[in-house]
């Protein structure tokens, strides 16, 4: 089970290619709106004012409602694409951002806005993610769920995932959001942008997925949150705070009822143990400043950077159906292996005690 997805912001279109679905799955256009229209941009004044239709076009591998087993082609056309803004900065490397990496490896600038390494590659992660979470919940009762857990140093004095979808963060504890409001319009006015973290929860995974040295399953979700543009970091269970943790606070024992706590973040060696799934990706500042910064331009000549335009002053905003996303194509991937090497129900070999089903 792979994607892929293509398409420039600022071109005619953006798609996917979805591969490895199993036959039978109900899919409709009508299924990717709810997760496409919470990571979409022009929903608050907290992000990028550009508008898109973000329409899902299902071009292959569903017939008659149901998928086929052949792969998923998606396509959104672009609808509110404006080149006008990049223009001015067609030929200035943008410190921070990915315009000076693309121009040493290919040595050719795309002037159809960032190409890929613009948020609106996002958009297709988001789409493949649907069918992932939607084969999860019908086949597994799998469900992933995010929040926004930070925001520059704020972070939310409650965890309450109920109030996660009334606010235009994503954020846990509605309390707080009066004061990342307040915070968000100052950062805007000032013309600079912050880092934020997204959590990714997910409940409902059995025991057993995940292989155990190649393709473990934090590993391939490390690389799979790894590779959205603009993180920087990703942490499973307790991650870099275990570094200061003792071995006899980080263990989580075992009693008759299961785990009694946490901090392993629901995988052992690679594979899941049954318990809630954690993850935490870092987003760092958007690099799209109007605050002006030194640099270079393709000729090697000293340059003044400032960019205006449409751009987020907290990518990570919109960040957290992309991670529930890219989470829900890898345990999609790991359950579908799982079902390879063991079986549906890991039954194969004879059931021992303590050996879940
Ligand atoms: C982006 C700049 C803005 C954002 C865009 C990401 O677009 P434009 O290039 O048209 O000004 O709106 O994000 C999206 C279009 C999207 O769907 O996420 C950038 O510089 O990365």
């Amino acid at each position: 089970f792979a994607i892929t997805t293509f398409g420039e912001s600022h071109g005619p279109a953006i798609g996917c290619v979805v591969d490895g679905c199993p036959p039978g799955l109900a899919i409709a256009p009508d299924d990717f709106r709810h997760d496409l229209a919470r990571r979409a941009t022009g929903k608050s004044r907290h992000t990028s004012a550009r508008h898109e239709a973000d329409e899902v076009e299902i071009l292959s591998g569903v017939y008659e409602g149901r998928t086929t087993g052949t792969p998923i082609a998606l396509l959104i056309r672009n609808t509110d694409a404006r080149s006008r803004d990049y223009a001015k900065i067609a030929e200035q490397f943008r410190p921070g951002h990915a315009d000076y990496t693309y121009w040493q490896k290919y040595g050719i600038r795309d002037p159809r806005g960032g190409g890929r390494s613009s948020a609106r590659e996002t958009t297709m992660r988001v789409a493949a993610g649907v069918i992932a979470k939607k084969w999860l919940a019908d086949r597994h009762g799998v469900r992933v769920q995010g929040f926004l857990s930070q925001i520059g140093d704020i972070v939310p004095d409650t965890i309450d995932l109920a109030v996660v979808e009334d606010n235009p963060f994503f954020w846990p504890d509605a309390a707080q959001v009066p004061a990342l409001e307040a915070y968000m319009d100052a950062l805007r006015k000032s013309g600079d942008s912050v880092g934020a973290r997204v959590d990714v929860y997910a409940d409902g995974l059995p025991p057993g997925w995940g292989e155990p040295v190649y393709g473990k399953l934090d590993g391939e979700l490390a690389g799979a949150l790894m590779s959205i543009n603009a993180v920087k970091g990703v942490e499973i269970g307790d991650g870099f705070a275990s570094v200061a943790q003792r071995g006899s606070q980080h263990r989580d024992p075992i009693g008759r009822e299961g785990f009694e706590s946490n901090h392993a973040g629901g995988i052992l060696g690679g594979i899941s143990t049954g318990q809630r799934v954690r993850c935490s990706v870092a987003f760092k500042p958007t690099s799209s400043l109007r605050l002006p910064v030194d640099s270079l331009d393709i000729h090697g000549e000293p340059v003044e950077v400032v960019t205006t335009g449409r751009h987020d002053p907290c990518v990570g905003i919109r960040a957290t159906p992309i991670c529930e996303a890219m989470v829900a194509l890898v345990l999609m991937d790991q359950a579908l292996r799982h079902r390879a090497q063991c079986g549906d129900v890991g039954d194969i070999i004879p059931r021992v005690p303590g050996r879940k089903p």
